[in-house]
């Protein structure tokens, strides 16, 4: 069963080099204050010593907050640190390697067309992401947009959660909204913001999730 299965709400995803300069601990803090439905760590070009320290740390503050925390990429380092689930894109391990590596930890896979979203589905994943439903500047080989109407698409086709990602604002919630995708997913909204826990809040209301 999906952690995210009942979720609707903001997924935030803590890049270290989206934070304006500041220690990623502290943005997550402040993201966990406004009860996100997850928080990732995506640092794709940190050195193993320290991403398993900051990983750790990321999920024990997730789990003081009752947020599972999602490791982008690596699968090993997921069991390591006791993550809740891992998070893998097209080009990783294949959904059925994983499972060998992780057993029944639940796994989320960026798709970006209906194929890949069905596919990741009947291979056995627990959620996917799908986007970028707008242009982003935070990855850099970002494929093309697939833009609302994809979304909808692949929400009306997928029976496991979706997640929307991919230049995702909170001025953009209203039409993720209205595709009846339950969750979206940012990294620059709530990493660059100035206020991070009323904008993960603002989030949240805007996908119909009441912050507490
Ligand atoms: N994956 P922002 S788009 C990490 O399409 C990522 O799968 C994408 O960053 C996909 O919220 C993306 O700053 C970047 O646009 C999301």
């Amino acid at each position: 069963m999906s952690i995210l299965a009942d979720a609707r709400g903001l997924y935030v995803i803590i890049d270290p080099t989206q934070t304006r300069g500041r220690d990623p601990r502290a943005v997550a803090e402040a993201a966990l204050a406004g009860k996100p439905v997850a928080l990732q760590l995506r640092a794709k070009t940190m050195q193993d010593g320290e991403l398993v320290s900051l990983a750790r740390e990321l999920c024990a503050m997730a789990r003081r907050s009752g947020v599972p925390f999602v490791l982008n990429d690596r699968t090993d380092l997921a069991i390591l640190v006791g993550a809740d689930a891992v998070h893998l894109g097209q080009d990783d391990m294949t959904i059925g390697d994983a499972r060998r590596v992780i057993g029944t930890m639940p796994i989320g896979i960026s798709t970006h067309s209906l194929t890949q979203a069905v596919a990741a589905e009947r291979a056995g994943a627990d959620h996917i992401g799908y986007g970028p439903i707008f242009p982003t500047q935070t990855k850099r080989d970002a494929e093309p947009v697939v833009g609302v109407e994809g979304l909808a698409e692949v929400v009306r086709a997928a029976r496991i959660p979706v997640v929307a990602i991919g230049g995702i604002t909170e001025l953009r919630l209203p039409e993720i909204r209205a595709t009846h995708a339950r969750m979206a997913a940012a990294i620059g909204a709530v990493g660059l913001a100035a206020d991070v826990t009323s904008v993960v809040r603002a989030m949240n209301l805007a996908l119909g999730e009441d912050s507490r």
